[in-house]
């Protein structure tokens, strides 16, 4: 249990400390550090989702802000993000671990040229602990991959993510091609990522822009709700 660098034994932290020591994990890269401080504050009764909130994408946001400025290159903030899937894999079985009614179905991608899928992989967790079937794309989807998993998947929702100003605009290509191609209103069209706000999900065309995985899951159960209570009425 004990850290043979520096002698910080995880367990013996409060937790305050040992969410600040997480952050700095977090930003080290050490992957099997942030595995056993989730396992720790599993063991005191932290909710799944709080460590997802306040340990993993607290730490996250840190990481976020040195890459902003210069302070972290790509590679330790690539090591930052394989930590952070670590402590995630922990607690995905832990989040669909519930007895959540069957909500719908979700098909979700980052899109072209983006590669970035934390934030995308956390929205796809949360919505399976909500009862919802995810298909999930994956990274850098061109608008065909789309369309193809809708056509084979007919999910209720069509998820995209984005991470970078270059990449959003093309989540209007896909909806641009949805609606030429008459399909646009057979979807709930669910969009999200760090650079994009509420104007910008109108702009494009979409049924709403979710700030955060929490309000991916809200949106996504009232806009489904609403459907089906459309399709019983007409
Ligand atoms: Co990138 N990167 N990155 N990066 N990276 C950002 C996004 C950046 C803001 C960093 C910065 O400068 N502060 C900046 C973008 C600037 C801009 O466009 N305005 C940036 C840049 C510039 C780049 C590169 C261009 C760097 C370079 O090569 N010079 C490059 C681009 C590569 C590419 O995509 N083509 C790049 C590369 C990388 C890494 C590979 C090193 C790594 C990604 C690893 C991975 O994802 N597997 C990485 C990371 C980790 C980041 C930061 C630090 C963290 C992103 C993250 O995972 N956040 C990021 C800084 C930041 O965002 N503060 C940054 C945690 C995650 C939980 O939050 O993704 O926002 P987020 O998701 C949230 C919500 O946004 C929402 O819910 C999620 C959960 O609450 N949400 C959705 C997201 N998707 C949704 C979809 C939905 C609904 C809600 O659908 C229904």
């Amino acid at each position: 249990m004990s850290d043979d660098e520096d002698d910080i034994i995880l367990s013996e932290l409060n937790d305050e400390e040992l969410v600040e020591q997480m952050f700095d994990d977090l930003y080290d890269g050490l992957k099997e550090e942030i595995e056993e401080g989730v396992n720790i504050l599993l063991e005191r009764g932290w909710q799944p989702y709080d460590i997802l909130t306040k340990a993993l994408v607290g730490g996250m946001t840190i990481v976020g802000n040195d890459f902003r400025d210069g302070i972290l290159f790509v590679p330790e903030v690539l090591l930052a993000a394989n930590a952070m899937k670590g402590g995630m894999a922990i607690l995905k079985p832990l989040l669909i671990e519930t007895d959540a009614p069957r909500m719908g179905k979700m098909v979700i991608g980052t899109v072209k040229g983006d590669i970035h899928d934390i934030g995308k992989n956390l929205v796809s967790m949360m919505m399976e602990g909500a009862g919802f079937e995810v298909i999930d794309l994956g990274i850098n989807n061109a608008v065909e991959a789309y369309l193809e998993a809708m056509e084979s998947e007919k999910p209720d929702i069509l998820g995209m993510s984005a991470l970078l100003t270059t990449t959003m605009p093309y989540m209007k290509v896909v909806i641009d091609t949805m609606k030429e191609q008459g399909i646009r209103d057979d979807y709930i069209v669910l969009v999200g990522g760090a650079p994009l706000n509420e104007e910008f999900g109108k702009a494009i065309g979409a049924d709403a822009y979710c700030r955060d995985a929490a309000v991916a899951v809200e949106t996504a159960k009232q806009m489904v709700a609403r459907k089906h209570n459309q399709g019983v009425a007409s």
